[in-house]
Formats: structure tokens, C-alpha cells, sequence
């Protein structure tokens, strides 16, 4: 279970000398900064790489709304319900903006979900952990929308059109999602011991998997040297990694949290903070599927999927009957 089945073709760099004439000139459009759009060649093995990439990352949002769906019903006030309805409706939007993206790479949202739900694509580890208090919406907008900003900035000068495109609209919306869980984690901070001890607790839990979220260091990030040639990858998963711990650390200090990691401390001479080791045999057993909520958040998806076969068909059934009509009748009716 949860292996990834794409085989991709993009685990070495391809050199110049072993390129063909299509390739030469699809590589010097990527080093001048051409965006490469949908109907442009490409190489399959760019292609099966935008896809996997792509349609990960749209699963990653549709999955990242189970965490917080959680606490929709018990949250705080009724605006901290709206705010939280509004951020979930988000992550949706999110989702439907990349598989739109990945279905303009040839494949279709049909097949995308199909491998999603078989448990053949991956989504981001991330979603595998529980929530298990109020102050877990804090922590995950915090770190987790804080994360995907940092790793999704570059992602809106990567080499494909659409998918830059995309990313965008959703780093604007991500930046309002991480001020509303820093808001969060300053209403409980500045609140009673309980509140604040309910904040770092979701700080210990979240800390580290968060920063697990930016992927294998580098010299086990199989698909970094080729993503990189071709600009789909502007920085190293430590590269940004360090980012998030450099941008974070201070947060936690403003609100007077303590960052679970007894070696981190800040090195004058690089200008930034060196943390502790991170448990990566705990980042490949989530992927392999056996996280603390991988099986439930999978159930979930099925279950929604299946429960929302009648309006898929209906829609679909309302489509052909639309499309069967003369265009005047068509016209009328709109
Ligand atoms: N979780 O060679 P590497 C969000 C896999 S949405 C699971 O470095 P790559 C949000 C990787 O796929 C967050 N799997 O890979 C949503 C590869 O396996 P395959 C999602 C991971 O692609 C709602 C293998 O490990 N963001 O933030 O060069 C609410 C080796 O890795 C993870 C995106 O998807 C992981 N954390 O780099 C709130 C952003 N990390 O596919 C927030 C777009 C690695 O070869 N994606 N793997 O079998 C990327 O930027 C890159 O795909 C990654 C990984 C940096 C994540």
C-alpha cells in the first residue's frame, strides 16, 4: 500500500551528449526561463514528473482538509468556525486549481482520484498525524500552512505554465491560512496556563513532522537532481527545510513556546539555526502507509467518494442532456 506506481523515467539527469535535437531545445527554453506550456513538446519523462509531482500535491490538499474537518464542529467561537469553514473550502479550491493543471499534462481527474484511492499515489505525510486538541488548528496553520509557503513560493517560477500559474493564487490564500493559525497560537499563548500548555503540546507534536514535510534530505531526494534541471524544483528539500527553521524559530519565541529540540541553537558564523537529527525511519514508515491516521484519512476519501457518486451523476447526466439540445434551445435555457 502507498507506494508510488508512476514510473517517471526522471531518477538521473539526462546529459546534453546523450539528448536528442527535441530535447536540446526543449533543455535551452528551460535555461532561458521559458515557461513550457501544455501544448509545447515535451520529454515523457518531464511529463510523468509534472504529473506525479502535480497530482501529489492536489491530493495533499484534498487529504489536508480531514485533519481540520476534526474541529469544525467544536470550534471556540463561531468566528473561529467561519475562519476554519472558510480555510478547509480553501484547501479544496487548491485541489481543484492542480488537478486541473495535472489534467492539462494529458492524464484525467478520473485516473488522478483512481490512483489516489487504490493507495497508489502518495499525498503529503503531513496529513497522517492526528488533531487531537483546539490548539492542533493553530499549530497546523502555523507550521503546516507556513511549510507549504515556503516550499510553494519557488514553485510560482517553476518551468510549467499552468502549475505556476496555480501557485499563485494558492500562496496568496496560504499566506492568510498561516496568519490564522499564528492567531491562533497567540489567543492561547496570551491566555490561561492551560490554554498555553494546550499550544506547546501541539508544538511538540507538530514540530518535527512538519519539518519532514519538505521531503528526504537531499542525498536521498531521488527526483531533486533531474526536477532541478528542469526548473521544476528551485531549491534542495534542505534548502528549504533550513528556511522553515530559520523563519519559525523566532515565532516560537515571540510567543514563548519552546521548540522540542534540545540541539537547536543558533551559528554565527552561517547566520542560521542548527537543529537536531530528524527521525527519518518515522518519515518512511508514514509513506509506506503506516503513519498514525493513513488508514482512516484513506477510508475517509472512499467513503466521500463513493457517498458522491449520485451528484458526480447527475451532473453528468445534466451535461448530456444540456449538450443533446439544439445550441437556440441551449441559448434560451441559460
Ligand atoms: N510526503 O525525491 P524527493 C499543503 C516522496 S499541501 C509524502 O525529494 P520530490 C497543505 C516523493 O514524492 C503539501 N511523500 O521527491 C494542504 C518521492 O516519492 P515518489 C504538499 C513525500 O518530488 C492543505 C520520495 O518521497 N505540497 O501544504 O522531488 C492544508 C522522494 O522524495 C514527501 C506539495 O506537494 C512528503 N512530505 O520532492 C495545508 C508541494 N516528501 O513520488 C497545507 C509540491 C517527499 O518518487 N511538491 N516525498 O514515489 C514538492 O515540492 C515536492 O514533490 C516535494 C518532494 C518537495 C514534496
Amino acid at each position: 500500500m502507498y507506494a508510488q506506481m508512476v514510473e517517471t523515467g526522471a531518477t538521473t539527469v539526462k546529459s546534453v551528449t546523450d539528448m536528442d535535437e527535441a530535447e536540446k531545445n526543449f533543455q535551452a527554453r528551460i535555461d532561458r526561463e521559458i515557461k513550457i506550456e501544455p501544448r509545447d513538446w515535451m520529454p515523457d519523462a518531464y511529463r510523468k514528473t509534472l504529473i506525479r509531482q502535480i497530482s501529489q500535491h492536489a491530493h495533499s490538499e484534498i487529504v489536508g482538509q480531514l485533519p481540520e474537518g476534526n474541529w469544525v464542529t467544536r470550534a471556540p467561537s463561531l468566528q473561529r468556525k467561519a475562519i476554519l469553514l472558510a480555510k478547509i473550502q480553501d484547501e479544496a479550491g487548491h485541489g481543484l486549481y492542480l488537478y486541473a493543471a495535472a489534467e492539462t499534462l494529458g492524464v484525467s481527474r478520473d485516473e488522478l482520484t483512481e490512483a489516489l484511492l487504490d493507495g497508489k499515489a502518495k499525498y503529503s505525510s503531513i496529513f497522517n498525524y492526528p488533531t487531537l486538541s483546539w490548539a492542533d488548528m493553530g499549530a497546523i496553520g502555523w507550521l503546516v500552512d507556513g511549510a507549504a509557503i515556503i516550499n510553494q513560493i519557488p514553485l510560482c517560477r517553476c518551468s510549467y505554465g499552468p502549475y505556476a500559474r496555480a501557485m499563485v493564487r494558492v500562496c496568496k490564500e496560504e499566506s492568510f491560512h498561516q496568519r490564522q493559525g499564528f492567531d491562533i497560537m497567540m489567543a492561547l499563548c496570551r491566555g490561561s496556563a492551560a490554554q498555553k500548555s494546550l499550544a506547546q503540546d501541539a508544538l511538540n507534536r507538530w514540530w518535527w513532522p512538519s519539518l519532514m514535510m519538505f521531503g528526504p534530505p537531499d542525498g536521498e531526494s531521488v527526483n531533486s537532481a533531474q526536477s532541478a534541471a528542469w526548473r521544476i524544483k528551485l531549491f534542495s528539500n534542505d534548502e528549504l527545510r533550513q528556511r522553515m527553521v530559520d523563519q519559525t524559530v523566532p515565532q516560537a519565541e515571540y510567543l514563548g513556546l519552546t521548540i522540542p529540540d534540545p540541539d537547536l541553537h543558533f551559528d554565527d558564523s552561517s547566520g542560521h539555526y542548527v537543529y537536531g537529527k530528524i527521525d527519518w525511519e518515522e518519515f518512511y514508515q508514514v509513506l509506506k502507509g503506516n503513519g498514525p491516521c493513513n488508514r482512516e484519512r484513506l477510508a475517509a476519501r472512499r467513503t466521500a467518494h463513493h457517498d458522491g457518486a449520485w451528484f458526480r451523476d447527475a451532473l453528468a447526466a445534466h451535461a448530456a442532456k444540456h449538450a443533446a439540445q439544439p445550441s437556440d434551445q441551449r441559448n434560451a435555457a441559460s
